[in-house]
């Protein structure tokens, strides 16, 4: 499906103006459960595209779950567990079978994970803009809005000047950014000066599957780094803690394959004292409720990349649309599975493509 974006979503490998989704319904005993597998267009993120993540659901993943018997989320992981990565694209698949379970046993998928908080800290993520006003003015409105913290995509010249004229302009404001990989270790000195600028944390400096580097830049740094594309799985997690190749980790359920590898991170993070936060994807709100969901969580200390519906959509595919609370909060939903309603005719008039698998 596709979903126009409010505002055009830049980072150092790219701009999005639409968002182009796979949406996966699974039907069983009578109900519906469903999933996104919120991919992009183009192998910039991360290696799935939107074509590879049809291919794969349909092909491979589809194919191998219709007409089992699931008596757990933890079964569908492990029937899908054959196929080498596509992360994404399993994300989906288990997602809708965590709502359709959840469906069935009446039950929430906060309540099925095992989620301790009915309420989540969120921040907002913004990408490059054209200008250092104009993102001084984005981050003045959503931070009226009541978010938590602010992100900042970063890239080589948009970096610490940009950073250093918002920290001038909003002193007291949570802020991090994201590199999104834009860097290398010969970058240490340049990405060093940040240090002065009192950030949360740097998401992702170095390249997807460099852990040896960003332990080294680490040691450069007193800023924590956070990792998101190099920990794709729960080795590479376990790996990353064994060399200290940072200090934080974003989790977000897509990249690692699910919520059943999300919340093992989790668990083996919070036993090793790393706090977590849940990324995004620019997620429509049936992502939006799964990462809603997971970040509940005890681990999950610091402000996720879950915004408002209105954020990236000027009208989601649910209802309710997700909001942000004054307290810089987003309510997590209690009823049974996703706890949100997919409205038949917005995904009926945003629907590209589709496919069955009986
Ligand atoms: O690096 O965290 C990222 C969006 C798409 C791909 C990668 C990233 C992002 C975001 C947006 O930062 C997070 C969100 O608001 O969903
Ligand atoms: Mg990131």
């Amino acid at each position: 499906m596709r979903l126009p974006l409010v505002q055009p979503f830049e980072t150092s490998f790219g701009r999005e103006d639409v968002r182009d989704t796979v949406i996966v319904a699974v039907r069983g005993g009578g109900l519906t459960g469903w999933g996104e597998a919120a991919t992009s267009v183009g192998p910039w993120y991360e290696y799935e595209t939107i074509e590879t993540c049809w291919h794969v659901l349909r092909d491979f993943l589809g194919p191998r779950v219709v007409g089992r018997e699931i008596a757990s989320p933890a079964d569908v992981a492990q029937l899908m567990a054959p196929v080498r990565g596509h992360n994404l694209a399993k994300m989906g698949l288990e997602a809708a079978v965590w709502d359709l379970l959840g469906q069935a046993q009446g039950c929430s998928i906060t309540q099925l994970l095992g989620g301790v908080r009915e309420r989540v800290p969120v921040g907002v993520s913004i990408g490059v803009q054209a200008s250092v006003p104009a993102l001084l003015e984005r981050i003045e409105d959503y931070w009226a809005q009541g978010y938590s913290r602010i992100k900042i995509k970063i890239k080589p010249g948009w970096d610490v000047d940009v950073v250093r004229q918002v920290r001038a302009r909003f002193p007291g404001v949570a802020v991090m950014v994201d590199a999104n990989s834009a860097y290398t270790l010969a970058d240490a000195g340049r990405l060093a000066a940040l240090d002065d600028y009192d950030l949360m944390m740097i998401e992702q400096p170095l390249p997807y599957d460099d852990l040896v580097d960003h332990a080294e830049l680490q040691r450069r740094l007193r800023t924590p780094i956070c990792l998101d594309e190099s920990v794709p799985s729960l080795a590479a997690a376990r790996a990353a803690l064994a060399l200290g190749s940072g200090r934080i980790v974003n989790i977000k359920p897509g990249r690692v394959g699910g919520l059943t590898v999300a919340r093992a991170i989790h668990d083996l993070c919070r036993e090793n004292d790393w706090p977590v936060w849940c990324g995004g994807m620019l997620e429509t709100g049936i992502g939006r409720a799964h990462n809603v969901a997971l970040a509940s969580l005890p681990g999950f200390t610091l402000p996720g990349d879950i915004s408002a519906s209105a954020r990236y959509f000027h009208q989601d595919i649910v209802e309710p649309a997700f909001v942000v609370n004054e307290d810089g909060t987003m309510t997590v939903p209690t009823g049974p599975g996703i706890g949100v309603a997919v409205v038949p005719e917005r995904l009926e008039a945003a629907t590209q493509r589709r496919a069955t698998i009986a």
